[in-house]
């Protein structure tokens, strides 16, 4: 059997000027790297926006190197990339961004060019998507779908001295022939999310990220005590919103039934926490799940488990209202669950998002998965009960849907100045972007709101996306900044503006 080294790599972040670079380290490597490590195959992360020891950081992630593209770049050096490269019989590069896509290529080529032995696999929403430009960039291997399974057979094939991944499921790779073969149609989707292993935090850079600061979301000061770690409880979700890339996951699509929630065992989710605490040091959890009240029973339960662990929790992906509502004496009518929000107090959780995304019930119901509707419920009483209890709460909103009207965007930021004094701390203002891999992708491009050879690089949620929308592109660019001008405090406004690339 021949030992194998696999390599992932975060790639350097490319960013437009103005606005904000924030290194990767999500958690599919984390994920990966555990999967390896229980065959016993070596791994290792880099990150090549942020480096590791042998780098020095002054050198690259404060200044701005300028692309072809205008963006700017914030990484180490490719020769830098390359020479860690060299040490490894295969590099994986993660591409769930479609804004980034230009500098996963670019990874590719220039190790394919300088190792042509060197097995390269990409994952991630945007590679399955975008497969075939990603195989003439020089991927061997695209996974379409959560891989822990998949990479371990494709490390054993490779210890065998093999390339034939014609029995590996949920991949689509480059036969000895150079022809794609489509395997995304079998291979195992995990339900049982105790089986997944855990994840090798430890490999991360995470003094890195901890000294630069700038996390998820949230109202991390610049200078504080930062020691923050991600993780998940659960994957999946019961909605399914039009701009989700798990929206149309289900048993038979490319990467099978990954929307469907599912769940850790309380016991495992304890025991990560445990290793977070105690092993990674951290201070500050970012729940990652894509909805944990999912199933709002087994989500208090463990809860109420995981009361007085000592971190500091933080849901900034958002917390859909309904979970935080419950029926009152009104027919229809919601009124805020305070216990379980006081739970969330107690349990540790500093920070909430609530994503509102519009104040028309039309736009819930059409783009939103008719997620709870503002109809239905007093969202001023809502984010008072939650500040009663000391969270710091935040909101998304998204405007520019391809069909909506200028009646209706005002209608959104009239109400977000509203929930302003309501106590709401800061107000996120995102311009519709479709990504392929979702609904509204393929809307868009059917209904030429997109143009076909639309650039990755150009995608961007302060910037105006779409084609043939009822507010004009530049309208709607200075609708969505005086929005977050005028919804924010200073303080948060400032803090964001020092995460812009080059500072
Ligand atoms: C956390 C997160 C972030 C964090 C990451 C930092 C951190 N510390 O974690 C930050 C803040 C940077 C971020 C920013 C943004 N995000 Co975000 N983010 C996420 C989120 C919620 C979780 C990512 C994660 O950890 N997933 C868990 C892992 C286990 O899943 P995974 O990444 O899919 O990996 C699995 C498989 O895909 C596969 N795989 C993935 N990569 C690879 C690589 C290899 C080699 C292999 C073999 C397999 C493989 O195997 C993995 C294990 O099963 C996802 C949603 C989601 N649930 O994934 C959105 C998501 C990735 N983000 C999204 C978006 C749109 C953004 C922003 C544009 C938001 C914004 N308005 O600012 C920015 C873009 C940032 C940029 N650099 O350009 C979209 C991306 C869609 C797209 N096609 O581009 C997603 C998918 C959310 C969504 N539903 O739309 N994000
Ligand atoms: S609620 Fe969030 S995770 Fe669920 S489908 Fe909508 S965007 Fe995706």
């Amino acid at each position: 059997m021949r030992q194998i080294k696999i390599l992932l790599l975060y790639p350097p972040e490319q960013s437009w000027p103005k606005t904000m670079v924030k290194p990767n380290g999500s958690l599919a490597y984390p994920y990966l790297a555990g999967a390896l490590k229980n065959i016993g195959v070596e791994s290792y992360i880099y990150d090549a926006c942020v480096g590791n020891d042998k780098d020095n950081i002054n050198n690259f992630f404060y200044k701005s190197t300028v692309l072809p593209s205008g963006m700017i770049r914030t990484g180490v050096s490719d020769n830098r990339i390359l020479e860690i490269a060299s040490n490894y019989d295969a590099v994986g590069i993660t591409s769930i961004f479609s804004q980034q896509e230009t500098q996963v290529l670019h990874c590719a080529k220039i190790i394919k060019k300088k190792f042509p032995n060197i097995l390269l696999f990409s994952g991630g929403v945007n590679a399955k998507s975008r497969s075939s430009i990603f195989f003439n960039s020089g991927f061997d291997i695209i996974f379409t779908s959560e891989s822990e399974i998949a990479i371990q057979q494709v490390a054993k094939i490779m210890r065998k001295n093999s390339k034939d991944f014609s029995s590996v499921g949920k991949i689509y790779f480059k036969d000895n022939n150079g022809k794609i073969v489509d395997n995304s149609n079998f291979g195992e989707i995990l339900m049982d999310l105790d089986k997944l292993p855990i994840p090798a935090w430890e490999l991360l850079p995470n003094k890195r990220y901890w000294k630069i600061g700038r996390p998820h979301g949230g109202k991390a000061k610049h200078g504080e005590e930062l020691k923050y770690s991600s993780m998940m409880t659960s994957r999946g979700c019961p909605f399914s919103c039009s701009y989700c890339h798990i929206a149309e996951e289900v048993e038979g699509s490319k990467s099978g039934a990954i929307g469907k929630f599912r769940f850790k065992s309380d016991e495992r989710v304890i025991n990560e926490l445990t290793i977070l605490k105690e092993k990674i040091g951290a201070k500050q959890i970012f729940i990652e799940d894509d909805s944990i009240f999912g199933m709002k029973r087994r989500a208090i339960r463990l809860l109420k488990r995981i009361v007085g662990f000592g971190l500091d929790l933080m849901d900034v992906n958002g917390v859909n209202m309904i979970h935080l509502v419950k029926k009152s004496n009104r027919p229809g009518w919601m009124i805020p669950d305070e216990e379980v929000i006081e739970l969330l107090s107690e349990v540790g959780f500093k920070e909430i998002v609530l994503p509102f995304e519009s104040a028309s019930p039309r736009i819930i119901k059409k783009w939103c998965s008719n997620k709870l509707a503002l109809d239905r419920f007093d969202p001023g009483q809502l984010i008072k009960t939650i500040k009663k209890y000391n969270m710091y709460v935040g909101t998304n909103y998204m405007l520019g849907f391809p069909d909506e009207s200028r009646k209706e965007i005002e209608e959104t930021v009239k109400f977000a100045r509203k929930m302003k004094d309501y106590g709401l701390d800061h107000s996120n203002f995102y311009l519709v972007m479709p990504v392929p891999g979702t609904p509204i992708f393929d809307y868009c491009i059917k209904n030429k709101h997109l143009p076909l050879d639309y650039n990755p690089d150009r995608f961007q949620w302060t910037k105006a996306n779409l084609k043939n929308t009822q507010v004009p592109p530049q309208e709607l660019e200075k609708i969505r900044d005086q929005a977050w001008e005028s919804c924010n405090s200073e303080e948060f406004k400032n803090l964001r503006k020092s995460w812009v690339v080059g500072n």
